[in-house]
Formats: C-alpha cells, sequence, structure tokens
C-alpha cells in the first residue's frame, strides 16, 4: 500500500480570497491559475497495519506542530472515504525549491500528498474527484491537479460536490512565463488563512472584490483562448491590486508589501512603458511574481535582479498537473 506523486504549484491570476465554509473549505469566489513547470513537490505515502501512528518527514526533517497536525487531518479524510479507520501512513516529502523562490508549498504539497494517499489506500479517483478532495486539504491545492491554464469552480453546494478544479487549457496552449522575485526581507505577518478570513468578516471593499469576478474571470479565459498576453496580463495584474485593496479596508487593517514590493510593481509598469509587456501578480506576502513572454526573458530578469532589495528572480514555464512516479 505505497504510491508516490509529484505535483507542482500554481500561481493565481484570479485569486482565491476567502471561504464560505472553512471546515470543507469552500471559496467565496472561483479562481483561475497557471500551473508552474520550476517548483514541485514529491510525495511518497505508505500505509502499514503495523504502524501505529502517522508520520511526515520533509525534505529528511520530522515535521510536527500545525503543519502535521494539516497533514493527519487530511489522512483521516482518506481514512473515512477508504473505511479502513485503523491503519496509519508514512509520508516523505521533498520539496523542490519552493522556499528558495517564495512559494507557499501547501499547493504542491497537498496536492502530492492527495494523489500519493489516495493511490496508496486503494482509492480510484478521477482528476474531478481528485481535485475536490484535494481542496479540503488546502483551496489553492486543488488547482494542481491539472496543468497550465487552470479554474477552481466555487460551486453553490453546501457540500462541496461541485467546488473543484477544472483544465481551461493544457500548457502546450501557450507559453507564458512567470519570474518568481523574491526580496531579502520576507517575514510574513498574517497567514493567508488568518487574512482572507478577517477580510472576508471586516473589510467594506469585500463585496466590490465579490462583484468584479464573473467579468474578470470571462475576460481573462476569452484572453487565454486567445492568447492575447496584454490583456491576460493587464486582467491578472488589475485583478492582484483588488485582492490586496481589500486588505486595507480590513479590521485591523494590514498589508503584504514591502517597500521593495512597490519598486518592483513600478519596476514592471515601467518595463511596460518602454515597450516590454510585463505584468505582476502577487500572493498573500510580499513577493512578485512577473508574467512575461519567452522573447522577452533576458532583459526582464535583468532588470527585476537590478531593483534594490531583491534577493533572487527564478525562472519558470508553464508546468503539468499531478505525475504518480
Ligand atoms: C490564490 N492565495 O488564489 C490565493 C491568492 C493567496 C493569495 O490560495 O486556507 O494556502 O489552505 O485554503 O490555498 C493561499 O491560500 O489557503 C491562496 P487555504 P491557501 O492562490
Amino acid at each position: 500500500m505505497k504510491a508516490t506523486a509529484k505535483a507542482h504549484t500554481n500561481i493565481a491570476l484570479i485569486k482565491y480570497w476567502g471561504k464560505r465554509n472553512e471546515r470543507l473549505i469552500l471559496p467565496t469566489n472561483s479562481s483561475l491559475s497557471l500551473t508552474l513547470d520550476g517548483f514541485y513537490t514529491t510525495t511518497s505515502v505508505a500505509f502499514h497495519e503495523e504502524f501505529l501512528v502517522d508520520s511526515f518527514m520533509l525534505n529528511d526533517v520530522p515535521v510536527t506542530g500545525e503543519a502535521f497536525n494539516r497533514v493527519t487531518l487530511f489522512l483521516d479524510l482518506l481514512r473515512n472515504l477508504s473505511g479502513k479507520a485503523n491503519l496509519f501512513a508514512e509520508v516523505k516529502s521533498t520539496n523542490e525549491v519552493p522556499t528558495a523562490a517564495g512559494f507557499a508549498s501547501s499547493a504542491s504539497g497537498f496536492a502530492a500528498l492527495a494523489a500519493a494517499s489516495s493511490r496508496a489506500i486503494g482509492l480510484e479517483l478521477s482528476d474531478e474527484e481528485l481535485s475536490r478532495l484535494t481542496r479540503q486539504g488546502s483551496g489553492s491545492a486543488c488547482r494542481s491537479i491539472y496543468g497550465g491554464f487552470v479554474e477552481w469552480e466555487m460551486g453553490t453546494r453546501s457540500d462541496g460536490l461541485d467546488s473543484h478544479a477544472i483544465s481551461v487549457a493544457p500548457a502546450s496552449h501557450w507559453d507564458v512565463r512567470v519570474a518568481a522575485v523574491v526580496l531579502s526581507a520576507t517575514e510574513k505577518k498574517v497567514s493567508s488563512r488568518a487574512g482572507m478570513k478577517r477580510t472576508v468578516e471586516t473589510s467594506p471593499f469585500y463585496q466590490g472584490w465579490l462583484d468584479s469576478i464573473p467579468t474578470d474571470l470571462r475576460e481573462i479565459k476569452a484572453a487565454i483562448n486567445a492568447k492575447d498576453f496584454e490583456k491576460t496580463g493587464s486582467i491578472a495584474e488589475a485583478n492582484c491590486l483588488k485582492m490586496h485593496a481589500t486588505t486595507l479596508g480590513a479590521n485591523p487593517p494590514f498589508t503584504y508589501w514591502h517597500d521593495t514590493t512597490l519598486r518592483v510593481m513600478q519596476t514592471v509598469q515601467e518595463m511596460r512603458s518602454n515597450g516590454i509587456p510585463a505584468y505582476f501578480t502577487i500572493d498573500a506576502g510580499p513577493n512578485v511574481k512577473v508574467l512575461y513572454l519567452p522573447e522577452n526573458e533576458e532583459r526582464v530578469k535583468e532588470r527585476l535582479q537590478e531593483v534594490p532589495g531583491v534577493n533572487s528572480v527564478t525562472l519558470s514555464k508553464p508546468g503539468p498537473g499531478v505525475t504518480y512516479l
């Protein structure tokens, strides 16, 4: 009863920001992402009758505390689904550069864990079923089941059966690149989980955010389909700014941005004035991701590396969905 799976992280172009059900992880809005080939997690799961507890090693180091609890709670879902309540698991994960590149590892981490553990315990799940299950580990992870451009349909049901990702276009559809710009000062004061909760509960701008999502989604899907880079990039950049604006309206107010975050944003806008099409997006932290086309790779990388306060720039192409090793 053993399986190994590999899953890649994803970057949201239309952000997931808020839950309507925290236990089932049901979102208040649909979102859309690009899976990236550069950053991934490989996870092996073995269930054995002789194991008395779950264990979790990440990059050869035993994990305890909150991170371990989230893995165990997720394994409980599988034990319930498969009717094998007494089986415990040995989980071994390797993260490929996500910390250095400033990506949260929860998306690739839970996607790889869901794929490996469901197979190890003997469940045969379709991609849609796997995405629905993965969602209950971490919301953004449900998008990493698929490669390329992916939409997480929020669904309307209270049991979450219609809340899962679907493929919009495979990685081969369009070679859009992403530069992950990591800043020297990256401490994160508000987790994404806590940040979205506070925003949903207290920000008067939150309803405006929700109202704008259906148009953003419709327009970005048309732009991706037409491979219209300026349209795709400008919708993604504006959507990111709207998400971050909701945090300024929260009580107490907060922002994920640092001074260098703003400097990188301005640099990207300057690149555009100088004829290099590039657009930024930012998640629940100070680092910046920059979208660009392959022909501008050298210029984009050079310009971003020059910004004072930038620690590293890592480049990535569109990547595949979950695979089994
Ligand atoms: C996203 N983020 O769409 C958005 C944009 C951060 C900003 O998904 O509570 O780690 O595990 O469902 O998925 C980060 O939130 O949160 C996130 P949980 P998750 O990528």
